[in-house]
């Protein structure tokens, strides 16, 4: 029976070791009044004095029957996303604004398997919209740094590979008000609780 008990907890410190890295930021939102905790986006705000560059590696939001593929992404400021169209009929896709600067609307015109490419270079979420398909619809969020999530069906998220120090830890939702919350990140995985309401 000790060999059990010892042999149990040996094994529960190997997985803890192997899925919680030092610089993770692991959380759970809870979205009271929302219509769901999912998808919310969660991200590391601007942090003084660092710069971080496009990244090489273009994004893909398929439109595959008739739907946005992912329905949500977050990207890092500078990030190309591809628009393919997967589907067998043309999608005019669009946005009306992006952090509602109505200056940064676009449209632009996918053919059956082509792909459409555009850089996101200014901060905020674009409501992506198809004018041929009045059901399409989905959200980039453009965020500063590239310490990022979105939320699973249950509200949580985990955010990769932040480097020690003190942030505000913030977030977007469709239709919740965003906040700001402090998180202190250090060479332990921390531990994060966010309640994003109407
Ligand atoms: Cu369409």
């Amino acid at each position: 029976m000790k060999t059990f008990s010892r042999t149990v907890i040996l094994a529960s410190a190997v997985f803890v070791t192997v899925v919680a890295n030092a610089g993770d930021v692991k959380g759970k939102v809870s979205a009271p009044g929302l219509k769901s905790a999912e998808n919310i986006a969660v991200y590391i705000d601007a942090i003084a004095g660092k710069k971080f560059d496009p990244p090489a590696q273009h994004v893909m939001v398929n439109q595959l029957n008739l739907a946005f593929t992912p329905h949500d992404i977050v990207i890092l400021r500078g990030t190309t996303v591809d628009f393919l169209n997967g589907d067998h009929v043309a999608h005019n896709v669009f946005w009306s604004s992006i952090g509602g600067n109505k200056a940064l609307k676009q449209n632009m015109m996918v053919s059956p398997g082509q792909t459409k490419s555009f850089q996101f270079n200014n901060l905020g979420t674009a409501q992506i919209l198809c004018n041929l398909h009045t059901e399409m619809v989905g959200y980039i969020i453009v965020v500063p740094t590239p310490y990022f999530a979105l939320t699973g069906s249950d509200g949580s998220f985990t955010i990769n590979n932040v480097p020690p120090g003190s942030y505000n830890l913030k977030n977007w939702s469709v239709d919740g008000k965003p906040t700001t919350q402090a998180v202190t990140v250090t060479n332990a995985p921390t531990n994060v609780q966010l309640t994003v309401s109407k």
